[in-house]
């Protein structure tokens, strides 16, 4: 057959396998088949030699135009590939922007680590340096140190939780204070906040495990005119400077005088409402001059020195600055009242 016969045989079958190639793999498979060393148009250029001079002109610039051609269609082809597979990977791996993002969930306090935050604030401000004790405890330091009577009804097992025969998880953070004072002596200023444990049957006020904060302050002529002032001063600061406050006599086994502060309810001011049960005020906190028994068991000397503590459950705290009802809401983990705070 005449070389230009084959050319154009060969031309056509390369334009049907380039036209129907699907992937870029086919396309250089026909390439390599017609263009490549081997390839067809490449074996009918070297039979070119033995072509009649004469003719070997024309023939050799049809096989060249022919391979052009080809070159330039298997060009074409890879373009057109190309745009086919950028177009199915734009649609496969598209992001769907339509999608609402994934919130970025920022944390916060608890409610009862950010009041007791603003109380340690408070008294930090006033000079009190903040201590920490231990949550399990001597029998002693809980209960004798500070002038419990051994028949007092917290010491019973039903009321405190006993570790062991001596040991207790202390029922306030006063251990705490009895620490500071046997390791050093007077001047001390010192607030303990800190987790409680008490066996309490849970209710709207009461719970297992509770945070308290109380403050000590000892040195030679403190008296209960300090404790009043400070107390005062405290509670206008946290619960705003249009506060009213009165101390009731009270008692607890380690203060003597002892006395409960209330303040000018924070709902109706004063007048009587269903919060303060109709007598206008709210019990915030216990307090009291040290009594000379528990400077006693400190190896202080009772005569010479006085001091004022005084006590408040955080969480009682937290509640009547928040206006929530019944303290088991705090430790249910419930978001939708925890992201309120
Ligand atoms: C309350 C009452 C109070 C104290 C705590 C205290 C500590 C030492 C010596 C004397 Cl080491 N007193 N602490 C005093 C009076 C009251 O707490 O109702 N707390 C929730």
């Amino acid at each position: 057959m005449d070389l230009r016969d084959e050319a154009r045989e060969a031309k056509e079958a390369a334009e049907k396998e380039i036209k129907s190639s699907k992937t870029l793999a086919d396309l250089e498979a026909s390439r390599v088949k017609y263009l490549g060393r081997k390839g067809a148009l490449t074996l009918l250029l070297r039979k070119l030699a033995k072509v009649d001079p004469a003719e070997r002109r024309e023939v050799g610039g049809l096989l060249n135009t022919i391979k052009d051609q080809i070159t330039s269609e298997v060009e074409a082809r890879e373009e057109t590939l190309k745009q086919a597979a950028y177009s199915t990977a734009l649609t496969e791996e598209a992001l769907d922007i339509s999608l609402p993002g994934r919130k970025a969930r920022i944390g916060r306090l608890h409610p009862t680590l950010a009041v007791m935050d603003q109380l340690v604030d408070i008294f930090v401000g006033m000079g009190f340096t903040p201590v920490e004790g231990l949550e399990v405890e001597t029998e002693y330091n809980n209960f004798d140190a500070l002038n419990f009577p051994p028949w007092h009804p917290s010491r019973d097992e039903h009321d405190s939780f006993y570790v062991d025969s001596g040991h207790v998880l202390r029922t306030h953070t006063s251990p705490a204070q009895i620490r500071v004072m046997k390791s050093q002596p007077p001047p001390v200023r010192v607030i303990v906040p800190g987790r409680c444990h008490r066996r309490d049957t849970p209710d709207a006020s009461h719970l297992v495990s509770f945070y308290q904060i109380e403050g000590l302050f000892v040195d030679y002529e403190v008296s209960m005119a300090d404790l009043k002032g400070t107390l005062a001063a405290f509670a206008r600061e946290f619960f705003g400077p249009e506060t009213l406050v009165r101390f009731r006599p009270h008692f607890f086994p380690f203060t003597e005088p002892s006395a409960e502060l209330d303040i000018s309810c924070l709902v109706c001011g004063g007048k009587g409402c269903r919060l303060c049960k109709n007598s206008g005020w709210l019990e915030v906190l216990g307090c009291g001059m040290v009594h000379p028994n528990v400077f006693d068991h400190v190896g202080y000397d009772s005569y010479s020195v006085t001091g004022f503590a005084f006590g408040m459950g955080v969480e009682r705290l937290a509640m009547l600055r928040y206006g929530i009802s019944d303290i088991r809401l705090l430790y249910e983990n419930d978001m939708r009242f925890l992201n309120q705070f």
